[in-house]
C-alpha cells in the first residue's frame, strides 16, 4: 500500500519537523499509512533537541518523488519545497502563514491558521481526539511551541499557543528555564555558521515584481553579533542578492533575551521602507527595535508597502 509522505520545507526548522512527525502519528492512530521524511538537513535548534532527549532522527529523503500522497507542515509555497515535492502531489496542507501560496496545490486541502506554531495546529488534533501522544512528540510539539513563540513574548502568541503548549507540558514537566537552552543551542554562530544559518534560515518573496529576500536569525548574544560580524553578515546578504537577484533585501536579527530586533542592510530602499512599516531609524546600516518581531509578521507589510508604491506609480 502506498503510504503517505508528512514533510515540510527542505532544511527544516524545529517547528516543521515537529510538526511533521507528530501529524505522521497521529494519522497512524487513525489508520492511516502516514509516514514522517525530512528532505535536506535539519537546523541547528532541532538537532539539539533530537541528541538532548535521544530521540531518533527522523528519515531523511532525497524528495517526494516515492510517494503518491503528500502532506505538507509549516509549508506552503513553492520556493521553501526547491522542487523536490511537486505541487500536484500534495493532499493537505498546514501552516500558519498569512502569506502563503496554499492555492498553488491544487490538490490540497488547507488549513491555515495564524497561530504562533505549527506545532499548536498539530497539538490540538491530539486534544481534540483525546489521541494518545508519544513522549517524542510531546518534547518535540513542546519545543517548537516555545521557539516558534519566542517563549510566548512574540507578537505571534495566540492563547491557543499557551493551551497546547500547557497541555503538552504537563506530561513533560521541563525545568523552568528549559527555553533558554533551547535558544542557547542555536546561539553560537562563530566562524562559517554564521553564513550558514543565514542561508538555511533565508526566505523570498515576488512582491509588486520586486525581488525581496528575507534572512533571519533568532538567538541570545545579537548585541555582539552586530558588533564583531557586521562586515560578514554584509557579505552574506551580498553573495544572496546576487543569487537570487534581489532588489531588496536585510536581516531580521531577533535578540531572544534582550526581547529587541535590529534590522540590517547596505540597500537604501530596503531602509526606507523599512523605517516607514516599522517606525524604526537606520543609523549607518543598522536599525533596531524593542520587543520580537518574525519575519512572518513583516512579510504582510512589506509586500502591502510595495504594492501601494507600484498602484501609485501606474
Ligand atoms: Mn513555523
Amino acid at each position: 500500500m502506498n503510504s503517505i509522505l508528512v514533510t515540510c520545507y527542505v532544511n527544516p526548522d524545529l517547528d516543521g519537523v515537529a510538526g511533521a512527525i507528530a501529524y505522521a502519528e497521529f494519522l497512524q492512530k487513525n489508520g492511516k499509512n502516514a509516514v514522517a521524511g525530512i528532505i535536506g538537513e535539519l537546523q541547528d535548534e532541532a538537532k539539539y533537541i533530537f541528541s538532548r532527549f535521544n530521540l531518533e532522527f527522523p528519515s531523511s529523503i532525497e524528495n517526494a518523488n516515492d510517494f503518491t500522497e503528500v502532506i505538507l507542515v509549516d509549508a506552503s509555497d513553492l520556493n521553501g519545497l526547491e522542487g523536490k515535492v511537486r505541487p500536484e502531489q500534495v493532499v493537505e496542507i498546514i501552516d500558519h502563514r498569512k502569506i502563503h501560496e496554499a492555492d498553488k496545490f491544487v490538490n490540497a486541502k488547507a488549513q491555515i491558521e495564524l497561530v504562533g506554531a505549527a506545532a499548536t495546529l498539530i497539538t490540538e488534533k491530539f486534544i481534540q481526539k483525546e489521541a494518545d501522544i508519544s513522549q517524542k512528540s510531546t518534547i518535540l510539539l513542546y519545543s517548537a511551541i516555545i521557539s516558534n513563540t519566542l517563549n510566548f513574548k512574540g507578537s505571534v502568541t495566540t492563547e491557543r499557543d499557551l493551551k497546547a503548549a500547557e497541555w503538552l507540558n504537563k506530561k513533560l514537566n521541563l525545568p523552568q528555564d528549559y527555553w533558554k537552552d533551547l535558544f542557547l543551542a542555536k546561539s553560537d554562530l562563530s566562524g562559517d555558521k554564521l553564513k550558514s544559518r543565514m542561508i538555511d534560515d533565508f526566505a523570498f518573496f515576488n512582491f509588486a515584481n520586486h525581488e525581496v529576500g528575507i534572512a533571519q536569525i533568532e538567538m541570545i548574544g545579537a548585541a555582539n553579533l552586530v558588533k564583531n560580524r557586521q562586515e560578514g553578515i554584509m557579505r552574506v546578504l551580498g553573495e544572496l542578492k546576487d543569487t537570487y537577484d534581489l532588489d531588496l533585501y536585510f536581516l531580521n536579527l531577533i535578540e531572544l533575551e534582550e526581547c529587541k530586533n535590529y534590522f540590517v542592510t547596505d540597500d537604501r530602499p530596503t531602509k526606507e521602507i523599512l523605517e516607514k512599516i516599522l517606525d524604526v531609524r537606520f543609523e549607518g546600516n543598522l536599525a533596531k527595535k524593542p520587543n520580537l518581531t518574525m519575519r512572518k509578521q513583516i512579510v504582510p507589510l512589506f509586500k502591502t508597502e510595495l504594492e501601494k508604491y507600484a498602484r501609485n506609480r501606474s
